[in-house]
């Protein structure tokens, strides 16, 4: 890997090769271009807007137990910048969760076995982020998707995050960036390593990535990572991911009647007027994490 950018790009022929697999279990992070190509994403987000209209006309704010996150758009419309279990409302993002190539991902879980969390956790997830004036959702501070299991009374066990990536996002205009090889680490680096959604700072060992429409990254839930907001404003500055869990362990779906996770309550309560919060609250509350 280069110092900025990764400089591992893969092509996924239907079976994960030596080499990605090796390239996955070092690093924590692989990235495969044009998994699907332009008309797919069209299809996608022609879809993602039927769902988000929906719940806006129904008023709906919480898909089983976890909130939704409302934004507003470049021209003042409402928009929602996360989006749950959003294959649940739509026959199109059910149909590709279905798609074998997936499915086959699971072999990055080496002797663990996975499978596609379509009703676990948050399910199929969309996150959109713009910059505007009013914009609240532009970037993402460090983490790792794992913690939440242990405020579900869990142990935390790997797990696959696969980002599907709707939006063009050369490295200069922000998106995702991650620590490599930091899902190997102890308990308490990943614990501790920074403060969970209030550091937003480079680190001088993350790397980016060069992300085209349709490309798909997928990386460890152990894995240090953030979101670097977009020096772009308004359109230019638009990327939506599609985040699929690919998970282990018992199965344990959500259903509509799910209690929404206590620190999600906690994120409702505790936004000071300021907008920060304390670390632990920061970590307990956040919003929008898997
Ligand atoms: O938007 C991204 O690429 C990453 C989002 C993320 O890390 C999260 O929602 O947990
Ligand atoms: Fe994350």
């Amino acid at each position: 890997m280069g110092m900025k950018e990764a400089s591992g790009q893969f092509t996924f022929e239907n079976v994960l090769t030596r080499e990605q697999l090796h390239y996955f279990d070092r690093h924590g992070i692989i990235q495969f271009k044009a998994f699907v190509d332009k008309g797919a994403v069209a299809g996608f987000l022609r879809e993602i807007g039927e769902v988000e209209n929906y719940f806006l006309n129904k008023g709906i704010s919480k898909v089983n137990g976890i909130p939704l996150k409302f934004g507003r758009d470049v021209d003042g419309s409402p928009l929602i910048q996360r989006i749950a279990f959003a294959s649940q409302y739509s026959s199109v993002l059910k149909e590709f969760l279905l798609d074998p190539r997936l499915a086959a991902l699971t072999a990055l879980l080496g002797k663990y076995e996975g499978r596609v969390g379509e009703n676990e956790k948050d399910g199929l997830v969309v996150n959109h982020y713009v910059n505007t004036p009013v914009s609240a959702f532009r970037q993402l501070g460090w983490h790792t998707d794992s913690p939440r299991d242990l405020f579900l009374g869990r142990r935390i066990l790997p797990m696959l995050n696969v980002g599907l990536h709707l939006d063009d996002c050369p490295y200069a205009n922000g998106g995702l960036r991650v620590l490599p090889g930091t899902h190997k680490q102890s308990f308490f680096r990943l614990l501790f390593r920074k403060k969970y959604f209030i550091d937003n700072n480079p680190d001088k060992r993350e790397v980016g990535f060069d992300i085209e429409a349709g490309d798909l990254t997928v990386h460890d839930g152990r894995l240090w990572h953030r979101v670097q907001a977009s020096p772009l404003q308004d359109e230019a500055s638009r990327r939506r991911v599609m985040y699929i869990p690919i998970i282990t362990g018992a199965y344990q779906p959500k259903t509509p009647d799910s209690r929404t996770p206590f620190y999600h309550r906690l994120g409702q309560l505790s936004l000071n007027p300021s907008g920060a919060r304390t670390s632990l609250s920061a970590l307990l509350a956040r919003n929008d994490y898997k």
